[in-house]
């Protein structure tokens, strides 16, 4: 038997068919009271902060400190959509507020600042703290004060900050809550793109894509019935040219949170898989996902890898938020065909309806109330013709024989406006005859377009593809509408 040893030992150490090296020992976690003894060393570190969808980079350090942060809150008036103002309160001016990284052990020096023009008291509630209220009290502050408290970061994970100032639900509503990322004490696995994405819930007087300054709606709130579901706190923050970007071949990672403050949302990439999951940003992973659960003043963080170029959209799935208030945003992805894993035939602008073009000023100045030109009615009206009626009528207007009728020289559509307009706020049904052709189908109710909507789209198809052109006012619409009572709830 001895002499058998060496020979064991030199097929062990050679050749193919050695066993690969076992991977280095995953580190073991460490536990919240492990983590509430650890003392600060070093310097003060002065945390990087962002604005979404910027991430700070990786904290890479192997001591535990003492991080400062400085958060100012102020209250100021941005686009939620496009022609739409909103009065927004904000953790360092931005919705969703300043994203803060810091190590699991870190003693954070908290300083809220309340801007001076401010006309509200707010304080800070996170979720990473381990204490009554999350620091809320220590950090009640009048406008022009600003507050100091301290904490230790026991647990890692991805925690929501937010206002708790009564009505707390109100200031959750006005944009005040973000994100901090605790890493544990390894760091989180490389990665080529980090994200930063919230989820909000928002209510105004006016209904979706009304014009102009609109004030909050506490009933609507109290109902649960938001007039906007958005990423980043704005219809445009993750489209056109502020989508999100990346390469083929690169690992995107999305830290994702929901500041609500009612909706929770059931979060998904359009066209990809979340190779990685970490569900409610806890300590275990989940793989191969496609939707993921994020409930109001939770997160996810979510990462995979894109293989395959184009536009890809991220939703929240309960579809109507998505497409008719506003959950919508882009990743873009860059980089050479992979035909094998995708064929092409990109169906992004029909699927996007106007969604898919950047705002334009244009459309801004139809809608706010200015005198709008045809013209710039003609301009705003292509856009969402695209997005809401070229699915059935096509792009160029002449429709499918047989099934939808043509919009482009047809006689039907230029006899009578006010029938025109009460077929794009009512819907259609029935036998028609259009060009000679009859037609006997269903036209669906346009219900989600507001009046100036309307009128753009109809001024743009009357005046399109040698229609003889005769343009549409919103109070012509409104008047159509108002003569042709619905169903209460039917339409807006
Ligand atoms: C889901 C498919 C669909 C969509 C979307 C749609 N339509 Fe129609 N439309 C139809 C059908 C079908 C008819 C014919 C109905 C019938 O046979 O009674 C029709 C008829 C019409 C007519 C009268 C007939 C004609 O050709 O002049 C007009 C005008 C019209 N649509 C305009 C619009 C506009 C503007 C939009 C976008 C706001 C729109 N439609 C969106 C399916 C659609
Ligand atoms: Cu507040």
């Amino acid at each position: 038997m001895r002499t058998l040893l060496p020979l064991l030992a030199l097929f062990a150490c050679s050749g193919p068919q050695a066993a690969p090296t076992a991977p280095p020992p995953a580190p073991r976690p460490l536990s919240s009271v492990e983590a509430a003894k650890i003392e600060p060393t070093g310097d003060v570190i002065h945390a990087v902060l962002t604005q979404a969808p910027e991430v700070p980079p990786p904290v890479n350090r192997d001591h535990a400190a003492r991080v400062r942060v400085d958060l100012e809150v102020v209250e100021h008036t941005e686009p939620i959509s496009d022609g739409v103002d909103y009065v927004f309160w904000t953790f360092g001016g931005d919705v969703p507020g300043s994203f803060i990284r810091i190590r699991q052990g870190d003693t954070v020096e908290f300083h809220l600042k309340n801007h001076p023009d401010n006309k509200m008291p707010h304080n800070i509630d996170l979720h990473a703290v381990t204490g009554p209220g999350g620091g809320a009290a220590s950090s009640f502050t009048a406008p022009g004060h600003e507050s100091q408290f301290s904490f230790k970061a026991l647990n890692p994970g991805l925690f929501v900050y937010h206002c708790a100032t009564a009505p707390v639900g109100m200031h959750v509503a006005n944009g005040m809550y973000g994100l901090i990322l605790v890493e544990p004490p390894e760091g989180l696995p490389e990665v080529d793109r980090e994200f930063y994405v919230m989820q909000g819930d928002f209510y105004t007087v006016g209904k979706y894509r009304e014009k102009g300054l609109q004030p909050f709606d506490m009933q609507k709130a109290i109902d649960e019935e938001p007039t906007y579901v958005l990423f980043n706190g704005s219809e445009g923050a993750l489209v056109g040219d502020k989508a999100l970007q990346a390469k083929t071949g690169e690992t995107v990672r999305i830290y994702f949170g929901v500041g609500g403050p009612n909706v929770t949302s059931s979060f998904h990439v359009i066209g990809e898989i979340f190779d990685r999951v970490w569900p409610e940003a806890g300590s275990h992973v989940q793989e191969n996902v496609q939707t993921t659960m994020v409930p109001a003043g939770g997160a996810t963080m979510v990462e995979f890898t894109v293989e395959v170029p184009g536009t890809y959209i991220l939703v929240d799935h309960s579809l109507f938020r998505a497409f008719n208030k506003g959950a919508i945003g882009m990743l873009k992805v860059e980089g050479p065909d992979l035909k094998p894993v995708y064929s092409g035939k990109e169906v992004d602008s029909v699927y996007l309806a106007d969604k898919a073009v950047p705002a334009s000023g244009q459309a801004v100045a139809a809608a706010s109330g200015d005198a709008a030109t045809p013209a710039q009615r003609a301009k705003a009206g292509e856009a969402l013709f695209q997005g809401t009626c070229s699915t059935c009528h096509q792009a160029d207007g002449k429709g499918l024989e047989g099934v939808f009728p043509p919009l482009a020289g047809s006689d039907f559509l230029m006899a009578d406006k006010k029938r025109a307009i009460g077929i794009v706020v009512n819907g259609l049904s029935g036998k028609v005859t259009v060009n000679g052709k009859s037609y006997d189908s269903v036209m669906p109710p346009m219900s989600q377009l507001n009046d100036d909507e309307v009128a753009n789209i109809l001024t743009y198809v009357r005046g399109a593809w040698g229609n003889p052109g005769d343009p549409v006012t919103p109070e012509e619409v409104a008047a159509v509408r108002a003569s042709t009572p619905r169903p209460p709830g039917a339409a807006h």
